[in-house]
């Protein structure tokens, strides 16, 4: 059995990026649909990301899907830079003329999606099995899947491409029309997640001879820890009580003796890449999110450009089906990149301040003292840091 359908923008992938593009566009007014391979509690039990920059929360609120981000997001005005057995506070609001970022999970935004796009009616269609999307670039789009047996095909005016660094639209736009650029860091970041409180008030980061580890939370009652680990680290190797007895050796003793461990309620491995594809427009095909671009978790950036990305080309989409122009749609690739190039820059270079990679010799050990060094002592270069944390202008 086959099903024909037409919508105005398929978007593939219900993550972050899928769904607030949904949201915008059902907003507006713009029939859209989203297709996503995995189950919906699959996409919920998905733990990543924690910090949102003011310009994102504020496009969240402008969705109508704010309310219980600003009940129960933190708002964090600073962090802790650890290193050589010292903490040293980034003063983000001082140094950035009041500035913050809202510490509130993504799953958390997810949920928050997800019920709004319930409450509209608008359709997400789970499980969808072989994906597959064509005719983008004669001006033709479509997509199809299966599912329960039966073959879906849509037709629409857009794909939007929010399906993920392994997803399918960028794997079918040939090689030859795109540029890409990648780093692959030796090293992951090993995450766990677990219902005690948090050991300090602000997120800390630490740059340990033990590798990197980071001090971060959701709530004040469930903390989220990650520890330097390999590229391939297995996190089934990990024991809660490995994990805690390492986390521990990278701490001061201070906060050593402070920390509060329990079970864990998630485990996992994320590897360090960075990666850009561009353009991110081929013909009728748009590519937002991680499908596009992906950066070390170190400067908390991912999401944020996810958002960033769907702001401008839900603006660029609204504008064509209300007025027939493509100003909007025309210049969406540029405009994301120039933002997305600037938080691979920073993302890059808080890897390398805090990791420890041995590969880059006694030099490049001893420039990456020099640089935390400098950053203690100068207050431009923590200006420098706090600007790009808190998010560079949309
Ligand atoms: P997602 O979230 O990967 O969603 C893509 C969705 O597409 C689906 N999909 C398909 N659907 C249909 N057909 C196919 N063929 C498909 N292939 C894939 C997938 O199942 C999935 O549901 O991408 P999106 O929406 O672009 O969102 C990006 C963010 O998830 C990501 O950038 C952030 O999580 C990165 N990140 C962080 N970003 C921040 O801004 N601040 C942080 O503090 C932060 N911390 C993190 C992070 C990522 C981490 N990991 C695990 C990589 C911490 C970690 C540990
Ligand atoms: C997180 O809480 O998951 C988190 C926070 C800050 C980062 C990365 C991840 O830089």
């Amino acid at each position: 059995m086959k099903r024909g359908e037409r919508t105005q923008v398929a978007i593939i992938g219900s993550g972050p990026a899928g769904l607030l593009l949904g949201r915008l566009l059902t907003q507006a007014g713009i029939d859209n649909v989203i297709v996503e391979r995995k189950s919906k509690e699959y996409v919920l039990s998905r733990i990543r990301a924690g910090v949102l920059e003011e310009g994102s929360a504020r496009i969240l609120d402008e969705a109508g899907v704010g309310e219980r981000m600003r009940r129960e997001g933190l708002v964090h005005h600073g962090f802790d830079i650890a290193h050589f057995g010292e903490r040293h506070r980034i003063d983000l609001s001082a140094l950035t003329g009041g500035k913050a970022v809202l510490v509130y999970g993504q799953t958390e935004i997810t949920q928050d999606l997800m019920d709004r796009s319930e409450a509209d009616g608008a359709p997400t269609v789970y499980e969808a099995e072989d994906v597959a999307i064509s005719g983008f670039e004669t001006g033709q789009p479509e997509i199809t899947y299966r599912k329960g047996g039966e073959e879906t095909v849509f037709q629409a005016d857009f794909i939007a491409g929010c399906d993920g660094f392994h997803g399918v639209c960028r794997q079918s736009v040939p090689e030859e029309a795109m540029f890409l650029a990648e780093r692959i860091y030796p090293a992951g970041w090993l995450g766990l997640l677990s219902d005690t409180p948090p050991v300090s008030d602000e997120l800390v980061y630490i740059c340990h001879e033990r590798g990197f580890a980071l001090c971060s939370m959701r709530s004040p009652t469930r903390s989220r820890y990650y520890i330097q680990c390999g590229p391939d680290e297995d996190a089934s190797h990990w024991s809660d009580e490995r994990f805690w007895e390492e986390l521990k050796l990278r701490l001061d003793p201070e906060m050593a003796e402070s920390l509060v461990t329990g079970p864990s309620i998630e485990k996992s491995v994320a590897p360090l890449r960075s990666f850009v594809a561009e353009p991110m427009r081929f013909g009728r095909l748009f590519l937002a999110g991680d499908a596009a671009h992906i950066v070390p978790p170190t400067g908390a950036k991912g999401l944020n450009l996810a958002i960033g990305d769907v702001f401008y080309l839900a603006e660029g989409m609204i504008e064509y089906f209300r007025k027939g122009t493509e100003s909007g749609i025309d210049a969406y690739s540029e405009r994301a990149l120039r933002r997305i190039w600037q938080a691979e820059r920073f993302s890059w270079w808080m890897t390398s301040l805090l990791h420890l990679f041995p590969e880059r010799g006694r030099f490049g050990r001893r420039l990456q003292e020099a640089e935390l060094a400098y950053l203690v002592r100068s207050e431009a270069a923590r200006a420098a840091l706090a600007e790009s944390y808190v998010g560079l202008p949309l």
